[in-house]
């Protein structure tokens, strides 16, 4: 269905069908806005942004490109197309059609996961509320913006969901929503990721990269969802979260080209001294936020898990085309856990195994770009190698929360770790060195930050001076 654009509230669900659901939205919108001007990227009210916009959900028309003032971007509900065969695809209730309704059963359980899920969306953009101070160029600064919008938006997708299916509860979460705050003592966000800091551009790029990357795996499970509307909401999400990781895997990849470039122009890896970030100092950010992304996939044996499966509530990495008998009910799954504080292989029932599986599927993912990343580096000539550390280094959420563990797998002494971690995870100096490059913003079209080398090629094939952001 087309999205309609001369209400309100942008949507493709015939929101003025239903009056009651249509105030109740507009409601909330205005509460947005406040938590947009007070919480979203600071001091942008006025500027005009070179930005993406959805016009329809089909994939020629979702990316609209243009100027808009980022309080005036006409974020919406937009679902992707229902398939009226869609069945279960998995679990107790298999082959049945999907549910247009939520379950009397499954209520709780679905809210609690649009609730985590749409708790994300906001957290990021609040995380990255500074960002813009110190962009690097143009180019850089739109592409945070086209992420917090939409971040913005898919918190809309969730709050949909809450107000159209869940009554006063659903209501009360979608408050909550603007209430709970990214760090907040008293009213943090739900998830440990989404409450850590985003205070400069490297941990930006490490964040779009792991974290985003967690937000494709999750949806991509809830788009297996049996109840249709939620599917269809991360469906869409989906094709978003593309760019975000974009983002992160180019932003990376060009720090790592200018490190390179600054090396072999002066013969050193000691680059801090020409104001640049080091091989070294890259991959401690790596490690950090790829062992705070892991926890985002829970307990390696999770009977939550379990229980969404079966229920049909939340499915694997693209069900459909897994080979197998969609019940899991006699599979078996082997996992990495810890016994007497070692690290043990243990085969467990794959239902129990999900969470497991997923962050598999992840890891898997997030390697294909460190290899590209080498690639560069070695491209560059250099024998450098960035590396995933160990699944259970660093790790808070799990089996292996509260061990000390190297990021090649061995399980260390409090006093090893302690004499290990500075070089391991960034340390208050790392942190403050990076901080120290991050100038004021570029704003000038065409100009880059001394640490970064220039994209590839423009948003939608803008040339390389584009004025992508519009200072008023
Ligand atoms: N932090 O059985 P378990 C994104 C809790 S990112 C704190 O393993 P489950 C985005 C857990 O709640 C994607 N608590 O739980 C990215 C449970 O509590 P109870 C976000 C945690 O439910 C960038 C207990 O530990 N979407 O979109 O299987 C920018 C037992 O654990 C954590 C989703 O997460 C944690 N990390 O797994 C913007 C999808 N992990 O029951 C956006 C929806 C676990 O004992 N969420 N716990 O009170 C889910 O599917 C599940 O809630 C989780 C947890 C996978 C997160």
């Amino acid at each position: 269905m087309a999205i309609d654009y001369s209400q309100l509230i942008p949507n493709n669900v015939d929101l003025s069908s239903d009056r009651r659901l249509q105030r109740a939205l507009e409601n909330w919108q205005p509460r947005f806005l406040d938590w947009w001007k007070d919480m979203g990227p600071d001091g942008t009210s006025a500027y005009e942004v070179y930005l993406r916009t959805a016009i329809s959900t089909d994939s020629n028309g979702w990316a609209n490109f243009g100027f808009v003032k980022m309080p005036e971007y006409r974020w919406g509900i937009f679902l992707a197309d229902r398939d009226p065969e869609r069945q279960i695809a998995y679990g107790d209730n298999k082959g049945k059609p999907v549910w247009q309704d939520v379950p009397g059963e499954l209520r709780s359980t679905l809210r609690r996961l649009i609730v985590t899920q749409g708790d994300t969306e906001p957290a990021s953009v609040e995380q990255q509320r500074l960002l813009g101070k110190t962009a690097p160029s143009l180019y850089d600064l739109r592409n945070l913006f086209q992420i917090n919008v939409e971040e913005g938006r898919h918190l809309w997708a969730m709050v949909y969901l809450l107000h159209a299916y869940f009554g006063r509860d659903g209501r009360e979460e979608a408050e909550e929503m603007l209430v709970r705050h990214s760090g907040d003592p008293d009213k943090p966000r739900i998830l440990g990721a989404f409450n850590e800091a985003t205070p400069d551009w490297l941990s930006f790029f490490m964040f779009t990269y792991f974290t985003d990357r967690d937000g494709k795996y999750q949806l991509a499970s809830l788009a297996e969802s049996g109840f249709d509307p939620l599917a269809r909401s991360c469906r869409f999400m989906l094709t978003e979260e593309a760019h975000h990781m974009f983002v992160g895997e180019t932003g990376i990849t060009r720090i790592l080209q200018r490190t390179c470039e600054l090396m072999k122009e002066h013969k050193t890896d000691d680059v801090r001294s020409l104001g640049a970030i080091d091989l070294a100092t890259m991959q401690k950010y790596l490690n950090f936020h790829f062992s705070v992304s892991l926890d985002l996939f829970g307990q390696e044996a999770s009977t939550n898990a379990a229980n969404y499966y079966t229920m049909g509530v939340k499915g694997r990495f693209l069900e459909t085309r897994i080979d197998d008998d969609h019940l899991l009910t006699n599979a078996a799954y082997e996992i990495d856990t810890a016994e007497d504080g070692r690290i043990v292989k243990k085969t467990v029932p794959a239902l129990s195994a999900l969470n497991e599986r997923l962050r598999q599927d992840y890891i898997e993912d997030c390697a294909k770009g460190v290899l590209r990343w080498n690639k560069a580096i070695e491209r560059a000539g250099f024998n450098f190698e960035m590396k995933l550390p160990h699944r259970a280094f660093n790790r808070r959420i799990g089996a292996f929360a509260g061990m000390r563990i190297s990021p090649d797998g061995r399980v260390l002494s409090e006093t090893d770790w302690v004499a290990h971690e500075g070089k391991w995870l960034p340390t208050d100096e790392d942190r403050a060195y990076v901080t120290s490059l991050m100038g004021p913003a570029i704003t000038q079209p065409g100009k880059f930050a001394h640490w970064i080398a220039p994209p590839a090629r423009g948003i939608n094939n803008q040339p390389g001076d584009f004025e992508y952001v519009r200072f008023n």
